[in-house]
């Protein structure tokens, strides 16, 4: 069976990150992944811009299995 992944954009809003740490944690969870994925962080307002070939839903799984509070995704 052949999967077609499209490439889709999301925001996603982030509580627990602290430091330049969780933001590496962070991004990492998500490019595990998706290796290709664009993750864009801000910390003071913990908005974390992703781009790439996920779903909003695996992207808030993987932060959640990081240890981080999601507390939306659009
Ligand atoms: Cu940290």
């Amino acid at each position: 069976m052949r999967v077609i992944k499209v490439e889709s954009k999301m925001i996603l809003t982030v509580k627990g990150m602290t430091c330049g740490g969780c933001v590496g944690s962070v991004t990492r969870a998500i490019q595990r992944k998706a290796p290709d994925a664009t993750v864009k962080i801000d910390l003071p307002s913990g908005r974390v811009d992703v781009s790439g070939l996920l779903a909003p839903d695996a992207a808030r799984a993987a932060i959640e299995a990081a240890g981080y509070e999601v507390v939306s995704v659009a």
